[in-house]
């Protein structure tokens, strides 16, 4: 007995089957009926899917050809050298040529033709109504991804600069205004214009030992240090601050303007795969707002990458916890990852030249970003004191309280440390805004004037002029090598119109911070020192007490050389330039890469290393350097740029 057989299988489809090959017993049968024929057999429905199939292959085939070609045609269009590492930014990278060539090779070899690399950047940055929402915010980072690098039809709400040869040259400005702005009057964010800049950069021998300088410097930092806040140079290894590759960002623009392309785009590379800042981690906010914020902001201006950009955002936005206060003075410190914001954890007070010196960079974040509410943070805090008591003669304390909004430590005056930058502040914003602030002006010229009658000495038997420090009514002849930023800074604001007699000053310091370095054993200024009064046989104008002979790498003289020497022409100042990097070198100089600070600058013979290269040297005492050697007064000229305190330039903003 056979089972019964099973029920035939219902058909729910059709069955189309395509005899499109045959075996030979067949095949002349085959052959003999005519395709159409075949066709001609097949029932309607049968022709319609075949149709609809071979529709639909055709259409794939289509889409993967195009999707195929247009990458393969963009990567035969490179130069074998981009295909082979994926530019991050092609045009931009494309402008430092010359000073990448091996430094060895440079005293014997022939002059490389000018090349001339005008780029675009940054261009056509979106200048957007500021939004709040989530939305918004993702439209807004959409049309900047889009837009940054060159979105369309922005009409008179665009910015553009040329990134020349080395650095941008802004180009005719088009007047930018954020919409928010309209009404106001005094800084309207837009770019002064500039001459182009039609040379390339052919750097002179004192720039190649620059260049040789910082490839030294860079060369350990990458070996030992990659990725790290610091570098310690004699024990090879590295230390962290915020753990941040605070060195590698604060280096950006200086790789930049030294036309040191492949070092560059290797620290974008680590910027753009291994920075990230959603850490648990406590900052200080005017450091990290100087050397982080500043940095990424003037990489951003002189390449046109708009991932400098995003991470300047993204960073600025963390940093803002710190202004919620009850005064609105911001605290000291701020985790960047949970945003919990706190004063130093012995006082509630917060030091004023930390909240006066982040404005420079809020308020440029604020003109790219389109968002006033950096902006508005910081200034918040100038006015604030712009308007405080206890001040002498414009000359201001040096801690605030964060709770009160007062100054606190009443009746001790210096411009060394905790109060430095806000003098610097207070011009360079002037100067930022396109001289339009008289609030900050006449606070600064207050300021010099009030310096000049309380604090300014000469010393005996030289006649060195020196700023000393004020104690509650009793002069003290202490100067700080912080205090060697004032003659840039009074040659700045001269510069830009301001009395003469601050040029005068500002000649006269800068002769004494000279003297700081030279009179050293090492050629290299100690921390502190004191000036003697007293016209006493055998006895020196600078003295050195034991607890300040260390140096930091620090770049304030050169700073100031660089001013003094851009504005007058005299080649004395580089000269004192040239000795002090001589002094670097033999001092500092570790031979397996980087650069030392140094405990001792009174002993050639042991100056004892302190194992630390802090980031300012590179973000700031090489670039001054470089830029000191410059004789081209356009080598990111002083009426376009203004610099942080850092040493990173931002634009000047254009009068109305
Ligand atoms: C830098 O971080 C800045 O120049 C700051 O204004 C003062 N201290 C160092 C350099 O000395």
């Amino acid at each position: 007995m056979y089972p019964a057989p099973p029920p035939a299988p219902q058909r729910d489809f059709i069955s189309v089957t395509l005899s499109l090959g045959r075996g030979s017993e067949d095949g002349k049968g085959w052959r003999r009926r005519s395709c159409w024929r075949k066709w001609k057999q097949l029932s309607r429905l049968q022709r319609n899917v075949i149709l609809l199939v071979v529709a639909f292959l055709m259409l794939c085939g289509l889409l993967s050809y195009i999707s195929v070609a247009d990458p393969w045609k963009a990567v035969r269009g490179r130069s074998p050298g981009e295909q082979k590492t994926g530019p991050a930014n092609p045009p931009a990278l494309l402008a430092p040529q010359k000073a990448d060539a091996d430094p060895k090779t440079f005293p014997g070899a022939p002059p490389q033709r000018p090349q001339r690399h005008f780029q675009r950047g940054p261009p056509r940055l979106p200048i957007q109504v500021p939004t709040e929402g989530e939305k918004d915010r993702r439209l807004e980072e959409s049309r900047r991804r889009a837009g940054v690098a060159g979105g369309a039809g922005q009409g008179e709400h665009t910015q553009r600069a040329e990134v020349g040869w080395m650095g941008p040259v802004m180009g005719p400005w088009r007047g930018t205004q954020h919409p928010w702005r309209k009404a106001e009057a005094p800084t309207r964010p837009s770019l002064q214009a500039s001459r182009t800049q039609t040379r390339p950069a052919t750097p002179n021998e004192r720039q190649k030992a620059v260049i040789d300088a910082f490839r030294h410097a860079w060369t350990g930092y990458r070996k030992f240090a990659w990725g790290h806040d610091e570098l310690k140079p004699v024990s090879r290894s590295f230390s962290e601050w915020f753990g941040l590759g605070l060195t590698l960002i604060d280096a950006l623009d200086t790789m930049w303007i030294l036309g040191l392309k492949k070092e560059f785009g290797e620290a974008r590379k680590w910027v753009s795969k291994k920075l990230q800042f959603q850490k648990d981690v406590d900052v200080n906010l005017f450091e990290s707002t100087i050397r982080i914020l500043g940095g990424l902001l003037s990489a951003y201006h002189l390449s046109g990458d708009a991932l400098f950009l995003r991470k300047a955002e993204d960073f600025g936005n963390r940093l803002m916890p710190a202004f919620r206060t009850p005064s609105k003075i911001p605290y000291s410190d701020v985790n960047i990852g949970t945003g919990a914001a706190h004063p130093p954890r012995w006082t509630s007070d917060s030091t004023v030249a930390e909240v006066t010196s982040i404005q420079l960079e809020f308020r440029e974040l604020s003109r790219l970003t389109g968002l006033r509410k950096f902006q508005e943070a910081a200034e918040e805090v100038s006015r604030h004191i712009h308007s405080l008591s206890g001040k002498k003669d414009g000359l201001v304390p040096m801690f605030i309280n964060t709770h009160s909004g007062l100054f606190t430590h009443m009746g001790v005056f210096t411009v060394g440390a905790r109060a430095d930058s806000y003098y610097e502040y207070l011009l360079k914003q002037w100067v930022q805004g396109g001289k339009r602030e008289t609030r900050l002006l006449e606070d600064y010229i207050e300021a010099v004037e009030g310096i000049k009658r309380h604090l300014v000495r000469r010393s005996e038997p030289s006649k060195l002029t020196f700023v000393g420090e004020l104690a509650h009514g009793q002069f003290s002849p202490k100067m700080d090598h912080l205090v060697c930023f004032l003659p840039g800074t009074l040659a700045l604001g001269a510069h830009h119109g301001l009395p003469a007699d601050h040029m005068e000053l500002a000649q006269a310091l800068m002769e004494t911070c000279y003297q700081m370095n030279h009179q050293m054993e090492t050629g290299l200024s100690p921390e502190i020192v004191h000036f003697n009064l007293y016209p006493q046989k055998a006895h020196k104008d600078v003295q050195v007490k034991p607890a300040d002979r260390h140096n930091l790498l620090r770049p304030e003289t050169l700073e100031s050389l660089f001013y003094l020497h851009r504005f007058t022409g005299d080649p004395k100042y580089q000269d004192w330039g040239w000795q002090i990097l001589q002094s670097f070198n033999t001092y500092t100089r570790v031979p397996s890469g980087g650069y030392s600070s140094i405990s001792n600058v009174r002993d050639p013979h042991n100056p004892q290393p302190r194992d630390k290269m802090e980031s300012f040297f590179l973000g700031e005492t090489l670039k001054y350097l470089y830029l000191l050697f410059s004789d081209d007064p356009d080598l990111l000229s002083l009426d376009t740029y203004v610099f942080n305190t850092e040493a990173h330039p931002l634009p000047i903003w254009a009068p109305a």
